[in-house]
């Protein structure tokens, strides 16, 4: 196979995984398309969660940046990333997004991008969906729906578990 075919080979692959139990679903913000949002359901007690989208894409010819994001599930919503520390992952919260022309981003559990959930106003269950809106400079604001899922890909496993903050 040709590594274009491989590569979307795989990305359909991810796609019937990321999809098990859930409709397909998306949105886009002027350019910018917003495909399958989702979270991992919040571990018992927990104060935070996370939400992701599995794959962002700038499919216009003008950069954008996600700027914000908002739910009414969480006190507040923050952007963050996950980088290499010292051979510790840590993550912090940026100012934004960026997403150069024709630029995609596959968010995953445990790796780069996320979106934390600070302050949980109720529990993420399996099966729930909950909005939430995205705020992208060129774009503008779109509310998406996300779904609760347990991550069902191997790359997915082992996030919140070790979910630890600052
Ligand atoms: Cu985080």
């Amino acid at each position: 196979m040709t590594t274009d075919l491989k590569r979307a080979v795989g990305a359909a692959l991810f796609a019937l995984l990321a999809h098990a139990g859930a409709q397909a679903h998306g949105s886009t913000a002027g350019d910018v398309s917003i495909g399958h949002p989702y979270a991992t359901p919040s571990l018992p007690g927990a104060r935070n969660g996370a939400a992701y989208i599995a794959t962002l894409e700038n499919t216009g010819k003008q950069p954008d940046r996600l700027l914000r994001v908002s739910s009414p599930v969480a006190g507040h919503a923050e952007v963050h990333t996950m980088t290499m520390d010292g051979g510790v992952m840590r993550m912090r919260e940026i100012d934004a997004i960026p997403l150069a022309p024709g630029e995609s981003i596959k968010m995953r559990p445990g790796q780069g991008y996320h979106f934390m959930l600070m302050d949980l106003k109720q529990p993420l269950k399996e099966g729930d969906t909950f909005p939430m809106t995205m705020e992208f400079e060129r774009g503008g604001k779109v509310e998406v729906k996300v779904v609760v899922q347990v991550p069902k890909a191997k790359a997915m496993e082992g996030d919140m578990a070790e979910h630890k903050h600052h």
